[in-house]
């Protein structure tokens, strides 16, 4: 399986590109990547953090791909540092995307129902663009807000689903507990342990880890429970190791959970 990992590289703070190549690795991918920004820490936490947008670099590198006829199974988009990437993102598609391969797009917009820096309702609208044209989305409770307007997570999910077959949102809070809703010919949950706090990058671990395993051929529910399992792990592990959160969670030592799902 060949995955192109588009999303940021945030330099400290374990999240992005430098979680999505050994996540995608793990679950036994062939992992290229095309950075959208380099930033000297990611935006949430630190203050005085640099940032490079890489539109024009992005061009370059995908024209010279074109020399090389490059085709991937799965493209897995993440952050994206302007509303200009988000259209050309889009368009990789068609340029690179194998015909029956998989576009998962994380549509990154905010937590704590509030925008990350940077972002705003235009950036979301046209997130939700992106998201028409994806075969997997993966909000979280703040960007199925943020993309549809409804705090119900039945009548996003139902929004969501009129613009892409497989919408989940993840770490749901609804009045009965935490869960994974998701999308597949009708709504589904699957219940999650909650864990008090706010865990930074947790989501990319998980998109991550579902990337890889959709496109390994596991089936909608069985990609979202070893995801689940994954960064439920991981989270644990944070609580007992790491002092300061936004440095990133400590998931190294279960990626094991994934290499084992994907052994030959
Ligand atoms: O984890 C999401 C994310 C990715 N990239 C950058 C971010 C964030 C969240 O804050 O700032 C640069």
């Amino acid at each position: 399986m060949r995955v192109l990992a588009v999303n940021d590289i945030s330099c400290v703070g374990k999240c992005s590109l430098t979680v999505a190549l050994p996540i995608l690795s793990a679950c036994g991918a062939t992992v290229d990547i095309l950075p959208t920004s380099l930033l000297s820490t990611h935006t949430a936490g630190f203050v005085g953090y640099t940032f490079l947008p890489l539109d024009e670099e992005m061009k370059k590198i995908c024209d010279h791909w074109d020399t090389l006829g490059l085709q991937y199974d799965v493209i897995y988009s993440g952050y994206l540092g302007s509303r200009d990437q988000i259209d050309f993102v889009k368009s990789l598609k068609k340029r690179f995307l194998k015909s029956g391969g998989i576009f998962v797009a994380d549509p990154v917009l905010g937590d704590n129902f509030k925008f990350y820096k940077g972002f705003d309702e235009g950036f979301a609208a046209d997130m939700y663009g992106l998201c028409a044209v994806a075969d997997y989305i993966l909000p979280n409770e703040t960007e199925s807000f943020l993309l549809t307007g409804e705090r119900d997570f039945s009548k996003a999910l139902a929004k969501l689903a009129t613009v892409c077959p497989h919408p989940v949102i993840t770490g749901a809070n609804a009045e009965d507990g935490y869960y994974l809703y998701y999308f597949d010919q009708g709504e589904h949950r699957i219940p999650l342990k909650h864990y008090e706090g706010s865990f930074h990058g947790a989501g990319d671990l998980f998109a991550a880890a579902f990337a890889g395993a959709v496109g390994s051929g596991k089936s909608i529910e069985e990609a979202l429970t070893l995801s689940a399992k994954f960064v439920l792990c991981s989270i644990e592990r944070s609580m007992r190791e790491v002092p300061d959160i936004k440095y990133g969670m400590n998931y190294e030592k279960e990626l094991h959970i994934l290499t084992e799902a994907f052994k030959d």
